[in-house]
């Protein structure tokens, strides 16, 4: 399945949200003239890069099917892409992945070397909790559980987790379930604790939180499934980043260990459990459903 017939404008969405995350990350980030000027920099570097902007996306889509609104979820959208970039600042450096160009431009260390990059990572980490720490309080989801939920999502049992294990994987077979146990962390988790967030920030009751998290997890899972598959079907000007690297580095994804088609087929059942978990919202939830679709069919 995984086709949505929606009336649904997608794009004025993706673009009015994507504006004003953008124009609330400026705010909360110190200016690019603030001393030391370099980390600054390098921070908004990464951070005005382009980025899809995919987590606060379907933050504020949770948030929208919860009866939230954007204001009340701006705080927590800005924190999860400011997760997001320190992630992928350090894995381009060359103890990670070793890469060149993400979001189209130069990686921050190829521009202001190793050291301040790691240290831009560092510091857009930290950024994200001083930012989520200054949401408003939510009845059922006080700053404690807030914090908790990024907290954990980032550690060292989910997004560092991922990661390690992604590390030492490299040039090993690895079975579907092995993968499985990488992608769960190094994508779903941060993705799954946006959409959770989006919830929080409307006071959503436990019945939608949980909805939430189904959805979360399978649309995370979804997202790097086809994140392997964009890898091999397209080209480094298409993605703004190097194309054909898992080959390269012969690392396990999907398409090496089921094939092209059977990753296909894996990321629209991956998708459809996502649909299926957002039947509690009754129609509500028409922009998660269609994110959730666009994800599927991205190209890049
Ligand atoms: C703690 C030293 C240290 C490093 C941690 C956790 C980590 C580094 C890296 C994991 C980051 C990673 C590459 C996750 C994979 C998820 C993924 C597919 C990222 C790309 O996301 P998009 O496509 O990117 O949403 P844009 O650029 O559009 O935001």
């Amino acid at each position: 399945m995984a086709a949505k017939q929606s009336s649904f404008d997608l794009n004025h969405f993706l673009a009015t949200r994507t504006e004003t995350v953008n124009a609330a990350l400026d705010k909360f980030l110190p200016s690019e003239k603030t001393k030391p000027a370099t980390i600054h920099k390098a921070m908004r570097y990464s951070l005005f890069a382009g980025g899809k902007r995919m987590r606060p996306a379907v933050l504020l889509a949770a948030a929208e099917a919860c009866g939230g609104n954007e204001a009340d979820a701006m705080p927590l959208a800005c924190a999860v892409e400011c997760i997001h970039t320190y992630s992928l600042i350090h894995d381009d450096l060359p103890a990670m992945d070793n890469d060149d160009y993400r979001r189209g431009k130069l990686t921050n260390h190829k521009v202001f070397g190793e050291g301040i990059a790691v240290l831009a990572g560092d510091a857009l980490l930290t950024q994200a909790f001083e930012i989520a720490a200054q949401c408003k309080k939510f009845p059922r989801y006080p700053h404690d559980k807030i914090i908790l939920e990024i907290a954990k999502a980032s550690g060292s049992l989910q997004l560092v987790g991922g990661q390690v294990a992604d590390l030492e994987g490299e040039n090993k077979k690895l079975s579907i379930a092995e993968l499985k146990f990488i992608h769960e962390r190094k994508t779903s988790a941060l993705l799954c604790c946006s959409v959770r967030l989006g919830g929080m920030s409307a006071n959503c009751t436990p019945a939608q939180l949980a909805a939430l998290t189904d959805f979360g997890y399978h649309v995370g899972l979804a997202f790097q499934v086809i994140d392997d598959i964009l890898d091999v079907t397209q080209t480094s000007e298409q993605l703004g980043k190097t194309a054909g690297k898992d080959v390269a580095v012969q690392k396990a994804t999907y398409p090496s260990i089921v094939g092209l088609e059977k990753s296909k087929k894996i990321a629209v059942q991956l998708t459809d459990k996502a649909f299926g978990a957002l039947k509690i919202f009754k129609g509500k939830a028409v922009a998660l459903e269609a994110l959730a679709e666009f994800l599927l069919k991205r190209e890049k």
